[in-house]
């Protein structure tokens, strides 16, 4: 039986909540659809952690986590301590590190999950945002000069590389290629000249290996605006960093809830661990109260099952987990239902 060492950071409020269904389901479905074993190692690198030991992961924290095939990780974020220590010495940092540069982000209409737009059927909306994952507007370069003062001034750069904007691009035409062909490149190179100007540039370089795929660049407002007016018309979305994170949230409430948002931050060389977690945060405003929906979670688990290369168990996690939605009776809070966060992992470890 093939073993694949986990490394699993729940991390702070909801998060532990749903990454231990996550687990139990990615276990049960890969001993029973591959034959496989996943050997779970649970680190409690979080906020509790950085106030017992000033910091959110031992010194030889990444050295640690390099020893495992994947990460399944929950969520940081805490009302008390400063997302600069919380999401910032840990989950963006974790990204760079591992050169995570792909953060895939499926968005599919789901059987029996209310859409709030009308008139959309099951599947209607079916989408894969491409994140950009390791630099952009997220790259920690800049600074503060005269803090507290009246003239206090704040720099962020963002950085835009040739070699970013391209391996991102090739990724998100690949995966274009295996689905309906059809890819969105998004930035705002009319107002960001230089940066986006950047991308655009090696967009129009890029698709021109790939004619079988219908490629256009769009601006990230009207991609706004088009997510929630047709999101039909999407299939791949290929994004920056800030545009990719906000785009996720958006077409996550256009199908049904962020409680079902997965997400897979992959570096595609396999030189270091990918990362599995869902798209939502450390939602303090449910922490302890069991109501969280393990979903996205559970289905980013089966994304790392995929990436594991256990196609069997990743497709009946997603099997399971549409069968639950699409039979009704479990439905947590988020979904319109009563449901705790143990009834519904429960049901997809259960339709497994
Ligand atoms: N599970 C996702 C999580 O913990 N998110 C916290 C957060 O603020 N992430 C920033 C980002 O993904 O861009």
């Amino acid at each position: 039986m093939a073993v694949h060492k986990i490394a699993v950071i729940g991390g702070d409020g909801i998060g532990p909540e749903v990454i231990d269904h996550a687990s139990r389901a990615a276990q049960k479905a890969a001993a029973k659809f591959d034959n496989a074993e996943l050997a779970f190692n649970k680190l409690p690198w979080s906020t509790d952690y950085y106030k017992q030991h000033g910091r959110m992961m031992p010194v030889d924290g990444w050295e640690v986590l390099a020893k495992h095939d994947a990460i399944l990780f929950g969520a940081v974020g805490s009302p008390d301590v400063s997302d600069k220590i919380t999401v910032n010495e840990l989950l963006l940092p974790m990204r760079r590190k591992y050169d995570q540069y792909v953060n895939l982000r499926p968005s599919y209409l789901f059987h029996g999950v209310d859409c709030p737009l009308k008139n959309k059927a099951p599947g209607a909306i079916d989408i894969v945002v491409y994140r950009e994952n390791t630099e952009g507007e997220y790259a920690p370069v800049g600074g503060q000069l005269y803090v507290g003062m009246e003239q206090e001034i704040a720099v962020q750069t963002g950085v835009f590389t040739r070699k970013g904007c391209e391996r991102i691009l090739r990724a998100a035409f690949e995966a274009a290629r295996k689905r309906r062909k059809k890819l969105t490149s998004i930035t705002k190179s009319n107002a960001q000249v230089f940066s986006m100007g950047l991308w655009d540039d090696v967009f129009a370089v890029v698709r021109k290996d790939y004619p079988d795929v219908e490629s256009a660049p769009l601006l990230v407002d009207a991609a706004a605006m088009d997510l929630v007016r047709k999101p039909e018309s999407f299939d791949v979305i290929v994004a920056s960093n800030l545009f990719g994170d906000i785009l996720t949230d958006l077409a996550a409430a256009v199908t049904g809830s962020i409680g079902l948002a997965s997400s897979a931050n992959i570096n595609p060389t396999k030189q270091f661990p990918s990362m599995f977690e869902p798209v939502h945060g450390s939602a303090p405003d449910i922490t302890g109260k069991g109501i969280a929906n393990p979903l996205a979670a559970i289905l980013s688990a089966g994304l790392m099952l995929d990436h594991l290369g256990l196609a069997k168990s990743a497709k009946m996690i997603r099997d399971s987990v549409a069968e639950v939605l699409k039979d009704g009776k479990v439905r947590t809070p988020d979904l319109g239902g009563k449901a705790t966060t143990t009834d519904m992992g429960d049901a997809v470890v259960a339709a497994l």
